[in-house]
């Protein structure tokens, strides 16, 4: 049985003086990681809206009343157009998501592996967000140059519980289960600023801790309140509740992947840049995520540049 942290040591790293806790979180960065590169990754909607499941925070969910025009699954070459783009922009990522409580294996699963397959071929790391899958779709998605798989946990077991009724928690962690035996790496985070206590935060860190092997990327995304959906008013979170997360996450996974996803735009740049410094090394960019904006053109590379930092791997 894997050893991982307790809730109340997890609590403990998340307590500390500020000044402790950024140290600390710069140490862990520094020992594997180049503290000056961030990795860029670009969100592209496969397909949008009209969505059977009823998570509280989601645009898409056909259970809310938002005035999201749903879209069916994207052709490819469409696709290929935003790839394109965004190994121009020097994004070294292309992360795809469907709506959906997951694809059933057909036709529109063949589509997404024929996507996948031709990201892959122009030489951009393809991750893709299809909702539930098992493992046989998990070995296609592989086989077809996928290189990572995003399924987020969101939250504690308890707050996941009270935003959404139309699957579980196990059966996210049962998709997780089975990514990771299809030998894809796995990209597993979620979602600060629902609502949730500190101590919900605490047991959403120890439920990531607690999958085995730790996930190689984490997405944190801060809530942006839909209009229309149960959540739409939902006060903002204090961006220095959002970096100690951050900055604990850093401590607690050293070799993962942190990524500041949605709602990194509701983060001043000084924010950003705390956030970067306590082991933030990933993020979104593009004017678009998948139904809210992104961080308006070029604004990454002038935050970077006036950082003295720069993308990773990409074109600089
Ligand atoms: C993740 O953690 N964040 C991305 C990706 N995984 C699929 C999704 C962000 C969506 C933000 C709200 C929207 O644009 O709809």
């Amino acid at each position: 049985m894997k050893q991982c942290p307790t809730p109340q040591a997890i609590r403990a790293i998340h307590d500390q003086p500020f000044p402790e806790l950024v140290r600390q979180a710069m140490a862990s960065h520094r020992q594997h990681w180049n503290p000056l590169e961030v990795q860029l990754c670009v969100l592209d909607a496969l397909k949008t809206g009209d969505c059977s499941e009823d998570c509280a925070y989601c645009a898409q969910s056909a259970h809310h009343t938002t005035t999201l025009k749903a879209d069916p699954l994207k052709d490819r070459d469409k696709v290929l157009e935003g790839a394109r783009r965004a190994l121009e922009s020097g994004a070294t990522r292309y992360c795809m998501a469907t709506s959906g409580r997951g694809i059933q294996e057909g036709p529109d699963f063949d589509r997404v592996l024929e996507i996948v397959q031709s990201v892959s071929d122009l030489g951009l790391e393809p991750c893709v967000s299809l909702g539930l899958i098992h493992e046989g779709q998990a070995r296609r998605l592989k086989a077809a140059g996928c290189a990572i798989y995003n399924h987020n946990l969101d939250s504690s077991r308890l707050v996941y519980q009270r935003i959404v009724s139309t699957h579980t928690f196990d059966e996210r962690l049962e998709t997780i289960r089975a990514v990771r035996e299809a030998g894809l790496q796995v990209c597993c985070g979620g979602i600060l600023g629902l609502g949730e206590s500190l101590e919900d935060r605490i047991h959403f860190l120890h439920e990531l801790a607690s999958l085995d092997p730790i996930p190689d990327a984490i997405p944190f995304n801060i809530l942006v309140p839909i209009p229309g959906t149960p959540l739409e008013g939902m006060p903002p979170l204090p961006p220095l509740e959002a970096i100690r997360v951050i900055a604990t996450a850093r401590i607690l996974f050293p070799t993962s992947r942190i990524r500041l996803a949605a709602g990194r735009t509701s983060l001043s740049p000084e924010a950003q840049a705390l956030a970067f410094l306590c082991g933030a090394n990933s993020i979104f960019s593009g004017e678009k995520l998948l139904t809210t904006p992104g961080s308006e053109a070029d604004s990454d590379q002038v935050l970077l540049r006036n950082l003295g930092m720069h993308p990773e791997g990409g074109k600089s």
